[in-house]
């Protein structure tokens, strides 16, 4: 699976951009228009044209110099294709994307690594519920957590080799660990299952009857 890379930072651009429309010569067709509180005369949105279209397609939303959010319409559709969060410093934390290109934000793409793993959050039923987080080394998945049942806790867990499926691995019991997992080999084909009913950290492979019954309760 590839992972989309962040694209450029663009409220850095904004303020570029807000400098560049006051210097004789420059390209007059881009325009940034900033608002101010009626009362305070703090800076409250810079909006932007950065396309010089004639068309507003970047907004960005502060309280004076620091930024709290931005949107923009980066292809021009009339749909906000791209949201920007920021932290109480200003730091950008994540950006938000469509995967469809229809408006609705459903993948979240955190900037700050950790342990050497980025992260993406996906809302899959697109209600901005973020249940499925991805873990990357680079462009390679490595793990996936999802929380299923909406409790707001990871109830299944992706482990992944060279972006291959490789284990599965369930809490069916509401106990916050796997108790049951599915094996697959460096094809992503499914080998078996095991199970740990006790949740003592013994998993044991399961045959038969017993093995389809317990993957059939957790297979999509
Ligand atoms: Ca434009
Ligand atoms: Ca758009
Ligand atoms: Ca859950």
């Amino acid at each position: 699976m590839r992972f989309q890379k962040f694209p450029r930072i663009w409220f850095v651009g904004v303020l570029a951009a807000a400098a560049v429309t006051c210097a004789p010569g420059n390209d007059a067709r881009k325009r940034v228009v900033p608002s101010y509180d009626l009362f305070s005369g703090r800076l409250v949105q810079l909006s932007a044209d950065q396309d010089g279209d004639g068309a507003l397609d970047q907004w960005t939303y502060l309280d004076g110099n620091r930024p709290l959010r931005g949107e923009a319409d980066l292809d021009g559709d009339g749909r906000i294709d791209r949201w920007e969060y920021f932290d109480r410093s200003g730091a950008l934390t994540h950006v938000g994307s469509s995967s469809r290109g229809d408006g609705v934000e459903d993948t979240w793409s955190w900037i700050a690594a950790s342990n050497g793993e980025s992260r993406v959050s996906r809302s899959r039923a697109r209600d901005r519920r973020f249940d499925r987080q991805e873990f990357f080394a680079k462009d390679t998945l490595l793990r996936a957590e999802e929380d299923n049942n909406g409790d707001g806790r990871s109830d299944r867990w992706d482990r992944y080799d060279a972006g291959v499926l490789r284990e599965a691995a369930y809490d069916t019991s509401g106990g916050g660990r796997p108790d049951v997992r599915l094996l697959y080999d460096d094809k992503g084909r499914y080998v078996g299952i095991e199970s740990d009913p006790e949740r003592d950290g013994t998993f044991v492979r399961l045959s038969g009857d017993a093995a389809a019954k317990v993957k059939a309760g957790v297979a999509k």
